[in-house]
């Protein structure tokens, strides 16, 4: 990901406003959900038993094209989510504190998620058994539901598209290009124009019929100017910006102006970045949907929010619904633990910035105004120390509990030490769970 010194700041108020109200978020919800959710296996880029693997570097065109079409594209005739429930969707984020949601209108594999003119191959395609149903512009559904309920919308959009002959043309001479397209776009410039137009094409329709979009979230990296893939992007962007003024766009393609947003993806920086970004990590193992998966604990989860908020950033939180429509029982559960823990401790984390110390041992700091807020993180059954050392400069007139329900408020004995501060924690806390 972006280093802060590649980092673009927009010059325009009204985007350096949004990227100061997306830094005050810290928590939004990823969501990838396509017809490949069906193959209940990586991404749906994974082919067969090939996991995490680029696989179409390593695929012959020529020799598995016929492969990909029966395993892949052929997947939206059976695509028919009976049980999609958008409003029960944007319910369980919107009372657990998830301010955003992330939505693949279109991953790698080219499937449109709303109602395009572009192509057949979407949600409302006619091949997809979905599409006579009432909520088939899937889109449409989750963007009106969770607006309505106060979450903020993020459009992703995979500028690679596997499944669009201007990007994978069975008819051009294959080229090695790594990462596609097919072919080589300085020899075929009119192809490659026609994929432009399509993008662009793609994009505005989202841009202009989904109402409210508050940010762009472009996928495929390495679709740009640098590999000779250059969809001009900042010219969509801008004519987006015409009808979405306010619109952040998160491209990947490292340091770009249109990179507003830096996204570290199953990873956290290092150390506190001081520009706007946000971590994508998986509740799971993958961000698709796959049948049998490990999910990270409440624990673990809580304690990457802390330290991801604590560095300066904002999760991004993937979950990955099923091909049913229905969403994973372990990944309600622990939407809703996380919403509880919020809803004690939400005010040491939205809105907040880090200051340094960042963290300290276990204990991570983050700051509001004049308030520092000190989060202990504790592993299963440790036990709570009797009083915790907080390596804080500056003066402090007054401690108090935060979290812990009903105990929250309690005025905290505050020490100056020769290190910093000291504050003494409760009896009656120190016999409970940590
Ligand atoms: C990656 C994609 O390849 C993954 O499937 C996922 O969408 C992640 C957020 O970005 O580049």
């Amino acid at each position: 990901y972006t280093e802060e010194k590649d980092y673009v700041w927009p010059e325009e108020p009204l985007l350096r406003e949004r990227l100061d109200w997306f830094s005050d978020q810290k928590l939004g919800l990823m969501m990838h959900w396509g017809t490949y959710s069906q193959l209940g296996i990586v991404e749906s880029w994974a082919l067969d038993d090939v996991d995490e693997e680029w696989s179409r570097e390593s695929v012959d065109w020529t020799k598995d094209s016929e492969r990909i079409r029966r395993e892949v594209y052929g997947l939206n005739r059976t695509f028919n989510p009976l049980r999609f429930q958008p409003e029960l969707w944007a319910d369980l984020a919107a009372d657990n504190g998830f301010r955003y949601l992330t939505f693949t209108t279109k991953h790698h594999d080219g499937f449109c998620m709303w109602d395009t003119k572009t192509t057949e191959y979407s949600v409302t395609g006619k091949d997809t058994p979905f599409h006579t149903h009432p909520y088939a512009d899937v889109c449409r559904q989750l963007f009106d539901a969770f607006r309505a309920r106060g979450v903020a919308i993020s459009a992703y959009f995979s500028k690679a598209d596997w499944h669009t002959p201007y990007y994978w043309s069975p008819d051009m001479p294959h080229t090695e290009t790594k990462r596609g397209p097919s072919y080589d776009p300085a020899k075929y410039p009119w192809l490659w124009e026609k994929f432009v137009q399509f993008t662009h094409e793609q994009i505005m329709e989202l841009m202009t019929n989904y109402g409210r979009i508050d940010m762009l979230w472009l996928d495929a990296g390495w679709v740009g100017p640098r590999s000779g893939q250059d969809i001009r992007l900042g010219e969509v962007v801008e004519k987006a910006r015409l009808i979405q003024p306010w619109l952040l766009s998160a491209d990947r393609t490292i340091g770009g102006a249109y990179e507003n947003l830096v996204t570290p993806e199953q990873t956290l920086p290092k150390d506190p970045l001081f520009i706007p970004w946000e971590s994508n990590i998986t509740m799971g193992t993958a961000f698709s949907f796959r049948f049998e998966d490990d999910y990270k604990s409440l624990r673990q989860l809580i304690h990457l929010l802390v330290e991801i908020v604590a560095k300066g950033g904002n999760l991004a939180l993937n979950v990955a619904p099923q091909p049913d429509g229905r969403l994973p029982k372990t990944a309600i559960q622990r939407m809703k633990g996380i919403g509880a823990w919020l809803k004690d401790n939400g005010d040491a984390i939205y809105g907040t910035r880090p200051i340094a110390p960042y963290q300290s041992g276990k204990l991570n700091f983050t700051s509001k105004g004049n308030d520092v807020f000190a989060i202990r993180l504790y592993a299963e059954r440790e036990t709570m120390e009797q009083q915790l050392e907080l390596p804080l400069e500056g003066h402090f007139s007054s401690a108090e509990l935060l979290g812990f329900g009903e105990a929250a408020g309690t005025a905290l004995e505050l020490a100056k030490t020769a290190q910093g501060w000291s504050v003494k924690l409760p009896e009656s806390l120190r016999a409970g769970e940590t």
